[in-house]
C-alpha cells in the first residue's frame, strides 16, 4: 500500500532546541531520574504523551473566535451537544475539564457500594483512581495475547470474554459496579478492542443486566483499526463504525485531549432517557466539581474548538497519516531488532524493557531505566508504562510486578514529522549496541498515591539490589 503524505499544510511553527549532553545529564539528575519533572524547555521531542499535545487545525484556531463565554446556556456548548448527538447518537452531555474530571463527577453514580467490582479489559491509571476513590475495586480482563509483545493479533485489546463472564458468575452480578471497555486500550500498548469482542461484552452485560461505559479517549483510532482489520468492515466509514460501537453502550467518558485533538477538554455522554436519572445526578456533581453544566471547566472557546475537532478526528485520511506514522517508527525500530509490541498501537510505539534490558529486574524499573537512558541520548522524553506506574499492593506493601514492562513513545497529533522519527530510531539503535551498561533504579522519594508522576529516583550502582522489596511507604 502506497503510504500517502500528511493531508495537510503546515501553517505556523514553534522552534525547539537540545540542550548538550552534559546539561541533559544535569537535567535528569535534578529531576530525581524522573522524566516528569524535566522542564520541557530541556526535552528535545517530546514523546511523554499524546493527551492535550496536539496541534489544532485552522479551523479549529478560527472557531475560538466564536467562543460564547456566557456562564450559562452558552452556544459553544450546544455546539459541543450538537457534535455529539450526531456522532454518537447520545441524548446527554456533560463537557468536563479534562477526562478525570468526567470520571470524578460519573463514577460516584454508578458505584453504589464498597467493595464493588468495575470490570475493564486494563484502565488507565487515573480512572482505577477514581474508581479506587469511590470504594471501587477495579479489574482488569484484556486477553493474554496482550503480554505477549511478539505474538501477532489484530485486537490486543480485547476483553477475555470467559473470564469476564466467569468472575461475573463466581461474585454475583449484585458485586459488580459497571463493565468498562478503554478504546483504544491504552495500557496494553494503544491496543485496538474489535467490534465483534465488544458485541460479545454487550450480550454479557445484557444478560446479567450490567451498565456499559466507554473510556472513549481514542476512540476514533480504535474505530479506524476496525476498519483496517475486521472483516466486513472496510466498507463503512469510521463515523459509521463509530456509531454502531456506541449504540451497544450506556454511557461514555472521554479525555477530548486526544481523538478530539484539543489541548483541554472532557466529556460525558449518557445515551438516553432510560439513564435520565443518572445524568441528573451527575449533572448535579458536575456544578460544584467542575462548574455549570454548560461548561464543566471549559470555557466557551474550548468548547468551539472541541466541537471541531470531534468531528475532524473522524477523518480517514487524517488517521490514515497519524496511525501510519507511528507504524513507522515501530516497523523501523524492528528492522534495527528492537523488541516492540507488536503489531503497533495507535497513539504510541511501546518498547518491551524486559527484552531491552532483561538484567533489570521489576523492582528496579528497566522501562524507566530505558527512558531516562533516552533523554540522555539525544533529549527524547518518553515515559514508563510498567511496574514503576503500577505500583504496589496497597494490603502487603509489596511492589507489584507489571504484565509488560514499556517504555510508551507517545506520539502527538500533527506535530512531529518523520524525520523526527529516525531520529528516535537511530537514538535506540545506539543505545541498543550499549544495553548491557544500563543499570536499575531506586527510590529516594516515593510518594504513596500515583508514585510515578512525582517519586524521585537514583541509579543503582553496581547492580546492588534494591532496597524497596520490604520498605512499606503504605505504612506511616
Ligand atoms: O488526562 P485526562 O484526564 O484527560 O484523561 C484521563 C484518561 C482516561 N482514559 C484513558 C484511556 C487515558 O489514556 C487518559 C489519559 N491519558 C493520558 C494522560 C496519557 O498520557 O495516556
Amino acid at each position: 500500500m502506497i503510504r500517502k503524505a500528511e493531508p495537510y499544510r503546515i501553517k505556523m511553527v514553534e522552534s525547539m532546541q537540545m540542550i548538550s549532553r552534559e546539561e541533559r545529564q544535569k537535567a535528569l539528575q535534578e529531576a530525581g531520574y524522573n522524566p516528569f519533572a524535566l522542564k520541557s524547555n530541556d526535552v528535545y521531542i517530546d514523546l511523554l504523551t499524546d493527551s492535550g499535545t496536539g496541534a489544532m487545525s485552522d479551523k479549529q484556531w478560527s472557531a475560538l473566535m466564536l467562543g460564547d463565554e456566557s456562564y450559562a446556556g452558552s452556544k459553544s456548548f450546544y455546539k459541543v451537544k450538537d457534535a455529539v448527538s450526531d456522532i454518537f447518537g447520545y441524548e446527554y452531555v456533560i463537557p468536563t475539564h479534562q477526562g478525570r474530571g468526567a470520571e470524578q463527577v460519573l463514577f460516584p453514580h454508578i458505584i453504589e457500594h464498597k467493595g464493588q467490582y468495575v470490570l475493564g479489559n486494563m484502565h488507565f491509571d487515573t480512572t482505577m483512581a477514581h474508581i479506587e476513590m469511590n470504594g471501587g475495586i477495579p479489574v482488569n480482563m484484556v486477553i493474554e495475547e496482550a503480554f505477549d509483545t511478539l505474538k501477532e493479533h489484530p485486537f490486543k485489546g480485547n476483553f477475555d470474554l470467559v473470564k469476564l463472564e466467569t468472575f461475573i458468575q463466581e461474585k454475583g452480578k449484585e458485586e459488580i459496579a459497571f463493565i468498562i471497555v478503554t478504546i483504544t486500550c491504552n495500557s496494553a500498548g494503544g491496543q485496538p478492542v474489535s467490534m465483534e469482542n465488544v458485541r460479545g461484552v454487550k450480550k454479557i452485560a445484557d444478560k446479567y443486566g450490567l451498565f456499559l461505559l466507554f473510556d472513549s479517549a481514542r476512540f476514533a483510532e480504535n474505530a479506524y483499526f476496525i476498519k483496517r482489520r475486521e472483516p466486513d468492515y472496510e466498507r463503512l466509514s469510521i463515523q459509521q463504525i463509530v456509531r454502531e460501537m456506541y449504540d451497544m453502550g450506556d454511557a461514555f467518558t472521554m479525555s477530548a485531549k486526544k481523538d478530539a485533538i484539543v489541548n483541554m477538554g472532557g466529556l460525558i455522554g449518557i445515551k438516553s432517557s432510560k439513564h435520565k436519572e443518572l445524568f441528573q445526578a451527575s449533572c448535579a456533581t458536575c456544578v460544584p466539581m467542575e462548574g455549570f453544566v454548560t461548561y464543566g471547566g471549559l470555557s466557551g472557546r474550548d468548547m468551539e474548538a472541541l466541537a471541531v475537532g470531534l468531528h475532524e478526528g473522524l477523518d480517514f485520511d487524517y488517521l490514515e497519516s497519524r496511525i501510519g506514522q507511528v507504524e513507522y517508527l515501530g516497523e523501523e525500530l524492528r528492522k534495527r531488532g528492537i523488541p516492540i509490541q507488536w503489531p503497533v498501537g495507535g497513539h504510541a510505539v511501546f518498547v518491551d524493557a524486559k527484552k531491552f534490558l532483561p538484567h533489570i529486574p521489576p523492582e528496579q524499573f528497566p522501562a524507566q531505566a530505558l527512558t531516562n537512558e533516552l533523554y540522555l541520548e539525544v533529549g527524547v522524553r518518553a515515559v514508563e508504562v510498567g511496574s514503576l506506574l503500577l505500583g504496589r499492593d496497597p494490603e502487603t506493601g509489596k511492589q507489584k510486578v507489571a504484565g509488560a514492562e514499556f517504555m510508551r513513545l507517545t506520539i502527538p497529533r500533527r506535530v512531529y514529522t518523520d524525520r523526527h522519527m529516525d531520529v528516535i530510531v537511530s537514538a535506540l539503535a545506539t543505545i541498543w549496541e550499549r544495553r548491557e551498561t544500563i543499570q536499575g533504579l531506586d527510590f529516594e522519594y516515593e510518594p504513596k498515591v500515583l508514585r510515578h508522576f512525582l517519586c524521585r529516583l537514583h541509579p543503582i550502582e553496581n547492580g546492588a539490589p534494591g532496597s524497596l522489596i520490604d520498605v512499606n511507604p503504605m505504612v506511616p
